[in-house]
């Protein structure tokens, strides 16, 4: 693989800015944000006056946390419009969450925000090791969802050449990554897989491509499947997080030159990491619910969004900006299997260390005798002895997670695939 570094003076000055100069900045910003919304959407000032709690209260970063969590509940709430800001006619894009699990979210965007947002994406892009002029093959959904579209608009800021593609027609994605000869690919690292797929059927090397870096997010992934995908593709494979509340893709992004957790652009948003059950903040280092406040953002401010994903803060390394780990799941995925938290991502881990099996999985529930059960499903790699993969994954999930579970493997392309976000969790309790 090679080295993608970008040269230091290409990156914006804030990103290697000191973390007094960064604070500084986030404490403006926060004041006029926390104003922002209080004044301009009557959901925050119903909430921040019901906790006795006033914009101007807040002289410190610390006082952030008198303030009220804001939950997809109230973004409910308020459908559709009622948490903008600003103006409707000043609202320049809507975006929307899928809905699937109750009414969607809507989110606006100003031109400054279109503008704001483009830039961390630009960033982040960057931080993946592309470059001014670099060919770029978008496999995020377009549409009301926020990858396509918000990959674009960073594409477009750092200067790519983009191709959108959106997701779905996989030899067609498979034909132009041949022809184009693109250097990044942007796509769900489980639709990154139904790709890899489609580049065995047809006979090709997929380590022969052009792609010399993935930027891979919008689900959880481990650092298992990483590997797996750097070595199917020989190129580097990088996580992007990223949630519509907070703006879409683009709130961190893991650099490539360390591979070591995801830099939050901290100049826009502020992360805090609470303990779900308590609501109060834990220290840096904890693992916890991270909660998101913007800092800039003009249509739809969001102050202490909980976003019900689990991870962790640590200190900057190749950038100033504090780093999120991988985040192990969403809480509303955490499956209580007889008493143990078990979260999809591992049983992945458990998966990719397994010989003899796909890197495609889905976990079934199901209540047969008043006891829930886990069925993992999965595949074997093509010639692979599938009862003895059966019986090393499931003792392996023995072993480390401390579940029992039954495993079917079944033949080659049986798993449903994915086309953006997979489905881990098949509930038929
Ligand atoms: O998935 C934004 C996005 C698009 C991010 C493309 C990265 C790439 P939503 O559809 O609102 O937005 O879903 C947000 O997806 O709260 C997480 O649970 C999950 N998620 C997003 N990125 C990651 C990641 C987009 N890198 C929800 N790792 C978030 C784990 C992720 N989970």
């Amino acid at each position: 693989m090679k080295d993608l570094t970008p040269a230091k003076d290409t990156l914006d000055p804030i990103e290697i800015a000191s973390r007094d100069e960064i604070a500084a900045l986030q404490l403006d910003r926060l004041k006029w944000s926390l104003n922002h919304a209080y004044q301009n959407v009557p959901h925050y000032k119903a909430a921040f006056d019901a906790a006795g709690i006033h914009p101007d209260d807040l002289t410190a970063l610390s006082d952030l946390s008198k303030f009220p969590f804001t939950t997809k509940q109230d973004l409910r709430a308020n459908y559709p419009f009622g948490m903008f800001a600003v103006p409707r006619t000043d609202v320049k894009r809507i975006h929307a969450s899928s809905g699937t699990t109750g009414q969607p979210t809507v989110v606006g965007y100003t031109e400054n925000d279109l503008k704001n947002w483009g830039n961390v994406v630009a960033r982040s892009l960057r931080a993946a090791g592309l470059q001014p002029g670099d060919l770029l093959h978008n496999a995020y959904g377009y549409g009301l969802f926020t990858g396509g579209l918000g990959i674009h608009l960073g594409a477009d800021a750092l200067g790519l050449t983009t191709i959108p593609i959106s997701g779905g027609m996989t030899p067609r994605q498979v034909r132009l990554i041949e022809d184009f000869k693109p250097k990044g690919i942007t796509v769900t690292p489980s639709y990154a897989l139904s790709v890899l797929d489609e580049f065995n059927e047809q006979g090709l090397d997929p380590r022969a491509s052009s792609l010399e870096v993935g930027i891979f997010g919008a689900e959880p992934w481990t650092n298992a499947m990483r590997t797996e995908i750097e070595q199917a593709f020989d190129m580097h494979a990088v996580d992007i997080y990223g949630l519509s509340e907070v703006i879409g893709p683009g709130v961190s992004m893991e650099c490539v030159e360390t591979k070591d957790g995801l830099h939050i652009w901290e100049d826009h948003f502020f992360p805090e990491i609470i303990d779900p059950n308590t609501g109060q903040p834990v220290e840096d280092g904890e693992m916890g619910e991270l909660v998101f406040t913007s800092l800039t953002k003009e249509a739809f401010p969001i102050i202490r969004y909980r976003t019900r994903d689990l991870t962790r803060l640590l200190p900057g390394t190749a950038r100033s900006m504090r780093r999120m780990e991988k985040v192990t799941g969403r809480s509303d995925d955490m499956i209580i299997l007889r008493g143990v938290n078990v979260f999809p991502t591992q049983i992945e881990e458990c998966l990719m260390a397994t010989p003899g099996l796909a890197p495609h999985f889905q976990i079934e529930l199901t209540k047969p005798d008043r006891m829930d059960q886990m069925r993992v499903l999965c595949e074997a790699t093509n010639g692979g002895d599938s009862t003895d993969a059966a019986r090393a994954l499931a003792s392996r999930i023995k072993q480390t997670i401390g579940i029992s579970v039954k495993v079917d493997v079944s033949d080659p392309g049986s798993i449903e695939r994915s086309q953006g976000k997979a489905v881990r969790i098949v509930d038929k309790r």
